[in-house]
């Protein structure tokens, strides 16, 4: 019966274990990915992320990280937000942090429970079928996951290069898991975009210089967590409170009217402390303190450095004077970029009193 086969069980477990999104690939199902993404990188449009590059010819395909892989099962988890992330934009005294960074670290969420598939899934197989492997993935594995989530139907990738999905919206984290297994391939996602450039009008850095083509080097999402040194000054205006992240080409995105908070994982439920931060409090940490507020948070990766550098270019941009004595506190910092980003933001608090 078709409700017993391997497929629909696996699906009905995924659902059960908080994925609301699950679909099957060929392993050779991207095939124009690994392309893209050499080309991408002879751009240099990875900026310093050159872990993108180490691991090139693993992350191009699924057989070039594993050369057995025969199935992908690409996973979706909704962490779509309560609040439009857009509200904050005016409010110059708070620090905004990307809806994906507000809860717990995504990374260990959608890990574990891809574990937990992946134990099911060889309880399961294993009965009646050969000796089999698996592989679990989420986010920092050398494997293209929005490409290999469209070709197991999850959605596609929209201009802004993320993957939209007709239920979910964009809100969705992705995970892969790679078996050896031959399971049947689902439909691949058709792109549904059409003529909407939504998301390419709302970048304030104009980070796409075609649709479909991201370049992270302009992009807010990259400077204020991949990028190490003093954010150019083209971006910094440009930046305004965003501290971390950026969500504004998912937010204005028309699909994620569809992305109903209610199917949210709960488990990725916002801190009350990260949705609408001061700005002051953020300034006023030291290393101690930066752990202290983000353990537990998908932030702590970045240092406490890069988090002071971004509330300074954030303070530069709030139009609150009353920001002064912090700036001007940190002018002494230990740190360089951070100096150098004090040095700025005081620099436009003073034109402020002037
Ligand atoms: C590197 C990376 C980044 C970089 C670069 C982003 C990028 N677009 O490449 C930076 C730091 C900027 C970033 C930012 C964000 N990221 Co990120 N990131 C990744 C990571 C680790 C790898 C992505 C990758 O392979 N990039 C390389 C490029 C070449 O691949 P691509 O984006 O798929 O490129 C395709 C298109 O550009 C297209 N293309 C290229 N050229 C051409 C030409 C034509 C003509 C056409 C039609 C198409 C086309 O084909 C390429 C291949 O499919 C993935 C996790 C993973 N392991 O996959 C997470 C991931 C993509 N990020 C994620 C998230 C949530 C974000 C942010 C929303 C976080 C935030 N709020 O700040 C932003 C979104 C910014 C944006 N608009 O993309 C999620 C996305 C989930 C989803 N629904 O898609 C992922 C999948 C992590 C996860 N496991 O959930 N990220
Ligand atoms: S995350 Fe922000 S800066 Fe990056 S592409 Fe999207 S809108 Fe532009
Ligand atoms: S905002 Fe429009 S163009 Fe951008 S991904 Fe969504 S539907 Fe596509």
């Amino acid at each position: 019966m078709a409700q017993d086969k391997l497929e629909h069980r696996l699906k009905a477990k995924a659902a059960e274990l908080g994925f609301v999104a699950c679909g099957i690939a060929h392993a050779g199902a991207a095939p124009r990915a690994g392309e893209r993404l050499h080309q991408w990188l002879a751009d240099g449009r990875h900026g310093d992320m050159i872990w993108m590059e180490e691991r090139k010819h693993h992350r191009e395909s699924p057989a070039g990280l594993w050369p057995e892989v025969r199935s992908v099962i690409a996973l979706g988890m909704s962490y779509a937000p309560k609040d439009d992330p857009l509200r904050l934009a005016d409010e110059g005294g708070v620090g905004r942090i990307s809806v994906y960074a507000q809860g717990p670290d995504y990374h260990d969420v959608v890990k574990r429970q891809l574990k937990a598939l992946g134990r099911w899934l060889a309880a399961e197989a294993g009965r009646d079928l050969p000796p089999f492997d698996l592989k679990v993935f989420v986010d920092t594995a050398p494997v293209m996951e929005k490409p290999l989530a469209e070709a197991a139907g999850l959605g596609w990738q929209g201009k802004h290069t993320n993957l939209v999905s007709r239920e979910h919206g964009s809100w969705l984290f992705l995970g892969a898991i790679y078996t050896t297994l031959d399971l049947e391939p689902d439909r691949g996602g058709v792109d549904t975009c059409g003529s909407c450039d939504a998301c390419q009008t709302a970048c304030p850095t104009a980070a796409f210089p075609r649709p479909y083509q991201l370049d992270a080097r302009r992009c807010i999402s990259y400077l204020t967590i991949e990028h190490a040194g003093p954010i150019p000054h083209e971006f910094r205006a440009a930046i305004g409170n965003r501290i971390y992240g950026c969500d504004d080409c998912l937010a204005v995105c028309p699909w994620n009217k569809f992305a109903a908070a209610a199917n949210a994982n709960l488990a990725f439920h916002p801190r009350a402390e990260l949705v609408a931060p001061e700005l002051a409090d953020i300034l006023a940490l030291d290393d101690a303190g930066f752990r202290q507020v983000f353990a537990g948070s998908p932030i702590k990766r970045i240092g406490r450095d890069k988090m002071i550098r971004n509330a300074l270019i954030a303070a530069g941009n709030s139009g609150d004077a009353g920001l002064t004595p912090l700036v001007r506190s940190l002018l002494s910092d230990q740190n360089a970029v951070v100096r150098d980003a004090a040095d700025w933001a005081l620099s436009r608090l003073d034109t402020l009193d002037a």
